[in-house]
């Protein structure tokens, strides 16, 4: 797919603005941009997942959740890129229809169903066509394709509970550990996962994992604590400051900002977290933690129903991953003059 995509799409190159070029009216094999001509040409763009949308949160919740990241990208002044596989293209921006056709896909008795794709299945959802909903390591290699810098989610996958005997340690760890010259935005990993195996994980895979924590704590997606600390990042410039640096040098992983969770809905962490490790305790007895890519799947959704404010959570915190990730690819545009 390379290759005949560079030819027939001119792209960003770092350090640049946007060109207009960018946005094409006749797509180029395999990827199409459904993003804003004059929009691209001056701001610079922040991708986003959508395994969350068709996997992670229920509809009609998943829309607007989605709808309101690219908002918040907007409204600090960068234009989001929502990626998604749509019969056998990859789409690099969706138009609200087609983000409203991946939303569906969650819809309950909805005919029309999303493939969880990660990294290594978006060959085989192409050539099968349909919907693919990207996990964080399949928009991470698209964005990189698209040569997007920026990135934000909720929260990334992870070393599972468990991986020592399971193995099961998600592709977004590897994904980050390649993903040069990008920087992602989310709100550490879900207690569902293990987060002290996952940052070690990471810092074996050289991703460089920051927190805009004051005190450098990892926050644990609902709640801004984990009690496992990274070096902090006082803010969208600091962190712009180090995305340049990481640059000039080449950083061969990705830059991982994790982003406390809204103070307003940190309270509501505790009962989550019951929810949490009853989930967890479920799948290992019903044996869905043996299931593969269906497990988190599994895991989100009952958390989902054994504590209702874990969504309205899930979705603040979605959302302010998204304005962070767009202010901070502001001030890197700044700091290039
Ligand atoms: N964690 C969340 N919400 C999500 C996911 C993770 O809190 O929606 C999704 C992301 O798309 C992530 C994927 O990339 O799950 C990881 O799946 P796995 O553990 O199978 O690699
Ligand atoms: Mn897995």
């Amino acid at each position: 797919m390379l290759a005949p995509l560079r030819q027939v799409w001119p792209m960003v190159r770092r350090g640049q603005r946007a060109k207009s070029t960018l946005v094409r009216t006749t797509p180029p094999p395999g990827m199409m941009l459904g993003l804003s001509a004059s929009r691209a040409e001056t701001r610079p763009l922040v991708a986003l997942e959508s395994t969350i949308i068709s996997h992670g949160l229920p509809w009609p919740l998943n829309l607007e959740t989605a709808q309101a990241c690219e908002r918040a990208v907007r409204d600090a002044g960068a234009e989001p890129a929502t990626i998604a596989l749509l019969d056998g293209r990859v789409h690099v921006g969706l138009s609200p229809q087609q983000l409203e056709r991946v939303a569906r896909c969650a819809e309950e008795g909805n005919r029309e169903t999303a493939t969880k794709t990660g990294e290594r299945d978006i060959a085989a959802v192409l050539a099968r066509g349909g919907i693919g909903g990207t996990t964080v390591s399949a928009t991470l290699h698209l964005a990189r394709l698209a040569e997007i810098e920026f990135f934000a989610t909720g929260g990334i996958g992870g070393v599972h509970r468990g991986a020592e005997t399971s193995f099961d340690i998600s592709s977004d760890l590897t994904a980050l550990a390649r993903a040069q010259g990008t920087s992602v935005f989310c709100s550490g990993v879900k207690s569902i996962l293990a987060i002290e195996q996952t940052l070690e994980y990471l810092e074996t895979m050289a991703v460089n994992v920051m927190s805009f924590n004051p005190t450098g704590e990892f926050p644990a997606f609902y709640s801004a604590r984990s009690g496992f600390f990274v070096p902090p990042v006082r803010g969208p410039e600091a962190a712009a400051r180090i995305i340049m640096r990481s640059l000039d040098v080449q950083q061969p992983g990705a830059n991982l900002f994790a982003v406390p969770i809204p103070e307003k809905y940190e309270a509501a962490g505790e009962a989550i977290a019951r929810a949490v490790e009853q989930a967890v305790a479920e799948s290992v007895a019903n044996g869905m933690a043996k299931r593969g890519k269906e497990v988190t799947p599994w895991l989100l959704k009952r958390v989902g129903e054994l504590s209702t404010s874990s969504k309205e959570s899930n979705v603040a915190l979605v959302v302010n991953n998204a304005r962070v990730a767009a202010e901070t690819a502001v001030e890197l545009q700044w700091l290039r003059g």
